[in-house]
């Protein structure tokens, strides 16, 4: 067994540089010169938490994202970009070190990345050593204390995860707008309804208090001589579904259509389980399969995706204002998938297509806008922003840039994306997502789906005969990676 935390573990396997001297520029996290700023791009990083891709720019024409899709139309929007890791802070680890996930090992959960790798050079301290002023604002880092110091300001967010031993239940009249939602609390956990629509105003809430403080970044920051790199991370579409009754309100609940698989998958393997994350809220127990709950739970997380476009239109409206869109690189990307009731599953958490797919827009002025079936990864985001920015690439990056597609949209940089959760090994090629379960290098479980004739992922297919085949390429494939980011 491997000790995945140390920092001497963690630097053994990932073959990283040992301080010496001469590789210190690159991998370590050390003080760089800064090199000339010139007319560097800034940069508009946006982390919207838990967002599915299911947006018109994605043809999804039933949900109202207007913003999202107007900065869709003006860049390369990813059709198949995944997560490397299907939950909040170990996605969001991977992403801004540039570091792969390792199953049960590394980035498994939401603890701080500063603690697995503690000598990664991040994206934001790249940015900064190359003259970047760096911002974090929201939920960036699960918590604002990782990797603090790698930021030009503290980060800024209302309340940290770190700070109780309950966020939703000690920052409850932050979350739950709606008086009325304080009575109504699951009587174990305390915390309140897993939705609300409290007829207030945005600036009253977390995700517009985020808004507000960028537009005002970008204001202090567009006459820098200093590019910027302004990281802004939104809260909604993740529970509590709490967002104002205005973007309720552009929902009619009776033409909310239900998801049409609303069973297992034929021969899912015990492995790939529901989340339990939904069950902690009130209004949930013993509802989750009735149509009530299903039409309820769609309406709650569409008027949050129209809640953060508007936030997401206010904060673009700020580069326009300040004359200053056509020099920034704007990202658009969301941490993992969602299942809102397919295969009765709710939530994040496992190795299914929707748990793993996510949106991911990548804007970048005198670039042609388009869409793109090119496979690309969270971890793929790092070594592209330099490429964009004209940074050196740190030489510890797992991921690949995705530069070439935002020139060519039929390019392809990579045959094949790679996921982990728990002690399942995932991968999703141009047509197949196969994850593999071992256990002392046996292999205890497996899924197989082939998205060109069963793209809802309806049928485990690989124990089939027919498949022998292709899953023995896959775990190949899969050995292969798992062996080159140890
Ligand atoms: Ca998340």
């Amino acid at each position: 067994m491997s000790d995945p935390v140390t920092r001497r573990g963690f630097l053994k396997r990932a073959g990283l540089c040992l301080c010496a001297a001469a590789a210190l520029p690159v991998g370590c996290n050390a003080q760089q010169q800064p090199k000339p700023a010139g007319k560097r791009p800034n940069v508009l990083f946006i982390a919207v938490d838990d967002l599915r891709p299911q947006l018109p720019c994605y043809g999804h024409e039933h949900i109202i994202s207007p913003n999202i899709d107007r900065l869709a139309a003006s860049s390369t929007t990813f059709n198949r970009a995944y997560c490397n890791v299907p939950t909040c802070g170990a996605s969001r680890g991977s992403l801004l070190t540039g570091i792969r996930p390792i199953a049960s090992k590394r980035f498994i959960n939401n603890s701080r990345a500063e603690k697995q790798v503690p000598d990664a050079l991040t994206l934001p301290m790249h940015f900064k050593n190359n003259g970047y002023h760096v911002i974090s604002n929201g939920k960036i880092f699960h918590s604002k204390y990782d990797f603090a110091d790698n930021w030009s300001e503290q980060p800024w967010r209302l309340f940290d995860y770190e700070d109780s031993k309950d966020w939703a239940v000690d920052k409850f009249d932050k979350l739950w707008l709606n008086p009325a939602s304080t009575n109504i609390r699951n009587p174990k956990t305390k915390r309140g309804p897993f939705c609300e629509s409290a007829d207030v105003d945005d600036s009253a809430t977390q995700d517009g208090k985020v808004a507000q403080k960028t537009i005002a970044d970008i204001k202090r920051l567009s006459n820098s001589d200093k590019p910027f790199f302004i990281a802004c991370g939104f809260w909604k579409p993740h529970l509590p579904f709490n967002s104002p009754k205005k973007y309720w309100d552009l929902y009619d609940p009776e033409k909310i259509a239900l998801a049409d698989n609303r069973n297992k998958p034929k021969n899912l393997p015990p492995q790939c389980r529901n989340s339990g994350e939904i069950n902690a809220y009130s209004q949930v127990a013993g509802r989750k399969d009735t149509d009530a709950f299903h039409r309820q739970a769609r309406h709650a997380y569409y008027a949050c995706v129209s809640f953060i476009d508007a936030q997401i239109g206010r904060v673009l409206d700020e580069l326009d204002k300040q004359g200053i869109a056509d020099n920034t690189i704007v990202v658009l990307w969301g941490d993992h998938g969602w299942h809102l009731g397919e295969h009765t599953f709710w939530g994040k958490h496992n190795t299914l297509n929707n748990a793993l797919r996510v949106p991911l827009i990548v804007h970048a002025p005198g670039s042609k806008a388009g869409k793109t079936d090119s496979l690309a990864e969270l971890v793929d985001l790092y070594p592209t922003l330099c490429d964009l920015a004209k940074l050196d690439k740190p030489t510890h990056l797992q991921g690949d840039s995705l530069a070439p597609v935002l020139k060519d949209k039929s390019a392809a940089v990579k045959q094949a994306a790679f996921s982990v959760w728990g002690a399942g090994n995932a991968i999703k090629t141009d047509r197949y997502l196969y994850t593999q379960w071992q256990k002392n290098g046996k292999t205890v479980g497996q899924m197989l789906y082939d998205h060109r004739s069963d793209p809802d992922e309806n049928t485990n297919i690989a124990n089939l005969a027919e498949n022998k085949q292709i899953v023995e390429k896959l775990r190949s494939q899969l050995k292969q990676k798992t062996q080159a980011i140890l």
